[in-house]
């Protein structure tokens, strides 16, 4: 893993609405862009440096028309320095052609699923050509991809990836391991170390543990030298019982573990410098 530019610290990414989330589940999910710039905002303030955004239509929908994703972004942007990653994922109803189009609002980042994966009850699909489309496209308009690995297989078709297109925009690999989607790889230890080793040489990662995962995962990322994703995209309570009120919540916790480990959270320009954003864009 790559610590090559920033020393020890911590990126921390918040990932504060998806596209799975019912609205009526919590009344803190931000999802439109004015709750969304809010979050922004505030996660910015408790240590955040990347925010990986889902957009929602004005029913509160996830939606990728481009129209409402710029309206989103520009809202993001006017209310924080966040780097914004725009995911790619969607929800598991939308078609390959609307994944690919959200790259037209050129966000500096964007996330690329490295697989297929059983997603709940239903299939979060990820074909092989069209990873490549994603990924040739990221490489056209400079985006700098984040790599989301649901299953061990991902990180195979990680490999294939580099081996076939080469690297990334801003030559940085970065990865997200998403672990304890019911269908994906559980959220343990043993397989986030399983995981990591098989990284290509220079990658870095994060974590994302889903629900009850997700404090247990973030101490076994510090601890291996990862970073972190949270956010009410991945869990809606703070323990058991206690709903999150806002994302800041999430991100302040993950600081706080941070700073703990001796990794502080990284600015957004270290975090900039990290990815390889600056070389993406200049
Ligand atoms: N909503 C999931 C089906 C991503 O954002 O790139 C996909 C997802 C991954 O959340
Ligand atoms: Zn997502």
């Amino acid at each position: 893993m790559s610590e090559r530019r920033v020393g020890l610290g911590t990126l921390i990414t918040v990932a504060p609405t998806g596209a799975e989330v019912d609205p009526s589940r919590n009344p803190g999910l931000p999802v439109t862009p004015k709750s969304l710039a809010e979050a922004a905002r505030r996660c910015a303030d408790a240590g955040a440096s990347v925010i990986h955004v889902h957009v929602r239509d004005e029913l509160g929908r996830s939606t990728l028309a481009l129209p409402r994703v710029r309206e989103a972004l520009d809202a993001v942007r006017s209310a924080s320095d966040l780097i914004i990653q725009v995911s790619t994922g969607g929800a598991v109803s939308d078609s390959e052609q609307d994944r690919l189009t959200v790259l037209d609002a050129i966000p500096e980042m964007a996330s690329l699923t490295c697989g297929t994966v059983n997603f709940g009850d239903e299939v979060f699909v990820n074909r092989w050509p069209f990873m490549v489309e994603l990924y040739r496209r990221m490489i056209e308009r400079s985006i700098v991809p984040e790599f989301e690995i649901f299953d061990l297989g991902h990180v195979e078709n990680l490999l294939r990836l580099l081996d076939a297109e080469g690297p990334p925009a801003g030559g940085h690999v970065h990865a997200d391991l998403v672990m304890g989607v019911p269908g994906g790889m559980a959220g343990t230890t043993a397989n986030l170390v399983d995981v990591v080793r098989r990284l290509p040489e220079g990658a870095s990662f994060s974590v994302t543990g889903i629900g009850r995962t997700s404090v247990p995962m973030m101490l076994a990322s510090l601890s291996v030298g990862g970073h972190l994703r949270v956010g009410m995209e991945d869990t809606l309570t703070l323990s058991p019982g206690e709903p999150v009120r806002d994302n800041s919540q999430l991100v302040e916790r993950a600081a706080k573990f941070c700073h703990l480990a001796l990794r502080p959270p990284l600015t957004r320009t270290q975090a900039r410098e990290f990815l390889g954003i600056f070389e993406a864009t200049h």
